[in-house]
């Protein structure tokens, strides 16, 4: 009675949480509890979380050092009536000052706010500021790049990108009043870039002609018209955009930032000359700067939330890391996948499956990225496995190699060398207690000084006192050598191969040279006895 009735709940639910997905926008839930036969089960899609304001999220950093006005107290005039300069500029008073923080807050209803930089009192030098911006997270834009100026707009700036955390830096628009004078670039729209072009950085001269302060005061990067390109004027056919996305190269990172850069180069001019007589009318001051963009989070998380001090992705599909750009440890049996967008309108999930997961999926732990299907045996194995492992889920060691006990199944030193006494061991097979040794003892017929010599060595491969292991080798339990890197050996005595360290070439000389340490050992043993 009670599981008939907890089953047809979980249904219900299950039913529910389904339509609820369907009815929400695209990609914006990650899974969902579909109803089966036999009881509900997650059925997984690609996900995005929603785009946001990334206003509240982003470091802002102003360059040259002084650049900010008010450090000494300053007056400065508008374009519009040069002669009046009543207004003054003074960082030690809060009513006064304008500082970074003022291009990104949250302003009260009709208080304006805005950082405000120096006059061009320093005329003919130009006056340049840089406004290096970071998020410290990769985000896609899904809306225009929009900069607010109060008292005219630059007539030459330059917006860079980078998409590495500001290591390198690329120019993602230039603006200016004259784009040939002043960068020898043709003036173009974004109106006139097509979709074999959308990626193009272009010169617009749209935003940095004279206009009057008050008319318009914003300096756009177009973001939606280069959607509207795909997805039509009122981005009706957005999944057109997404497949888009998928499919041409360049055009997602095109819209992918870590860092801007606002690089201005000369201010509002006012629609005339330079008046050398009043330059105190010239600076720039921005009041806002708006980014609407979305966390990347690989289509693996519906949310992103802030947590210390920078944004994460919330991974799903048993992903992890800030843009979900790994497989979860124990998660690892194909190797990580961004979600795609496509089939629309549910796309891929391309969730990380989970180690030693049955049927179908074939466990590697991460040595391998091949499987195969044999035939006659009905099973699915791993090919090539790396790290000197073996078997159907590169779960064995390799002959010669034996299991580390302190690593999980998918660490790269899952397997130890051996290291056996080629001469003393039976065979190459070892375990954590050490090497199979030639019998010694009981049996021996009679007086072989073969048999004996190889019995001691067996025994006793290495010491603290003549059985020294080499090449900074630890001997371990007096049994083996228990080499670095790049050398291999009874007593480590022998440079890898291709390992990059030591001289293959050397090979020979250090087996004379270990023949010799035995040979010594041996001597040594014999006195001991015979004293
Ligand atoms: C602005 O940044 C660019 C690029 O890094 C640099 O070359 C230039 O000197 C900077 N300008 C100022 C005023 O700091
Ligand atoms: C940037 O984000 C990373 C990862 O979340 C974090 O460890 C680091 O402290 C952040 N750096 C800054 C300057 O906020
Ligand atoms: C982009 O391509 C279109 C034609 O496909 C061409 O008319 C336009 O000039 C190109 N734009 C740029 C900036 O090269
Ligand atoms: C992720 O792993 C958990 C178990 O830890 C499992 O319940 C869940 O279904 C997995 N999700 C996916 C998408 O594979
Ligand atoms: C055994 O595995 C641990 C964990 O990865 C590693 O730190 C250690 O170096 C391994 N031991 C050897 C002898 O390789
Ligand atoms: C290690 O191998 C030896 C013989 O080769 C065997 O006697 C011993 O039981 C093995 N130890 C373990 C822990 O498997
Ligand atoms: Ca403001």
């Amino acid at each position: 009675m009670h599981s008939d009735l907890a089953s047809t709940m979980l249904r219900l639910v299950a039913l529910l949480l389904h339509g609820l997905a369907l009815t929400l926008g695209q990609y914006d839930i990650c899974k969902s509890l579909v109803s089966m036969d036999d009881g509900p089960i997650w059925e997984f899609y690609a996900c995005q979380p929603k785009p946001i304001s990334m206003k509240e999220y982003m470091k802002v950093k102003v360059d040259p050092p002084g650049i900010t006005c008010g450090d000494p107290p300053e007056r400065f005039c508008t374009l519009e009536n040069p002669y009046m300069c009543s207004d003054e500029c003074d960082a030690s008073n809060p009513d006064q000052a304008h500082p970074p923080k003022l291009m990104h807050d949250r302003e009260k209803s009709g208080l304006l706010t805005y950082w405000q930089t120096v006059t061009w009192s320093r005329f003919p030098e130009p006056l340049l500021a840089n406004i290096t911006i970071s998020f410290n997270k990769s985000i896609e834009l899904t809306n225009d790049i929009l900069v607010t100026f109060e008292y005219g707009r630059p007539t030459i700036m330059v917006i860079d990108k980078s998409l590495d955390y500001g290591r390198t830096w690329h120019p993602y628009q230039f603006y200016a009043d004259d784009c040939m004078d002043a960068f020898g670039m043709p003036a173009k729209k974004v109106q006139d870039l097509s979709a074999t072009n959308v990626t193009r950085v272009i010169c617009t001269e749209e935003y940095s002609r004279w206009v009057g302060s008050k008319n318009e005061k914003n300096v756009r990067f177009e973001v939606r018209d280069r959607f509207a390109i795909f997805a039509g004027t009122r981005l009706q056919n957005m999944d057109n955009l997404y497949t888009r996305m998928e499919s041409m190269k360049g055009l997602k990172d095109f819209f992918t930032i870590t860092n801007l850069r606002l690089r201005l180069l000369q201010p509002a001019l006012g629609g005339t000359y330079i008046q050398r007589e009043n330059l105190y009318k010239y600076f720039y001051a921005i009041s806002n700067i708006e980014v609407p963009a979305r966390c990347k989070c690989n289509l693996h998380a519906s949310q992103c939330l802030f947590r210390d001090g920078s944004l994460q992705c919330e991974c799903e599909h048993n992903t992890t890391g800030q843009d979900c750009g790994r497989c979860k440890k124990t998660f690892r049996a194909k190797s990580w996948r961004p979600g795609s967008y496509l089939p629309t309108p549910n796309g891929s999930p391309n969730t990380c499956s989970a180690s030693g997961s049955p049927q179908g999926n074939c466990e590697c732990y991460g040595h391998s990225n091949r499987c195969s299907y044999i035939d006659f045996l009905n099973i699915v194995t791993c090919v090539s496995c790396k790290h000197n492992t073996r078997g159907q889920n590169c779960e064995h060691c390799r002959l010669g190699h034996f299991r580390n006990a302190t690593a999980e199944l998918d660490d790269e030193n899952v397997c130890i060398e051996c290291n056996c006494n080629q001469m003393g061991s039976l065979h190459d097979r070892c375990n954590e207690t050490g090497c199979p040794f030639t019998q010694c003892g009981d049996g021996a017929t009679g007086f072989e000084p073969l048999n004996l010599l190889l019995c001691f060595l067996a025994a006793n491969v290495c010491d603290e006192e003549f059985l020294l292991c080499q090449n900074a080798g630890t001997c371990y339990q007096g049994q083996r050598c228990l080499c670095p890197p790049g050398f291999k050996g009874v007593l480590c005595e022998q440079p890898k191969c291709g390992s990059g360290e030591g001289d293959c070439d050397a090979a020979s000389t250090s087996f004379l040279s270990l023949a010799t340490i035995l040979l010594c050992a041996l001597l040594h043993q014999l006195a001991t006895l015979t004293a």
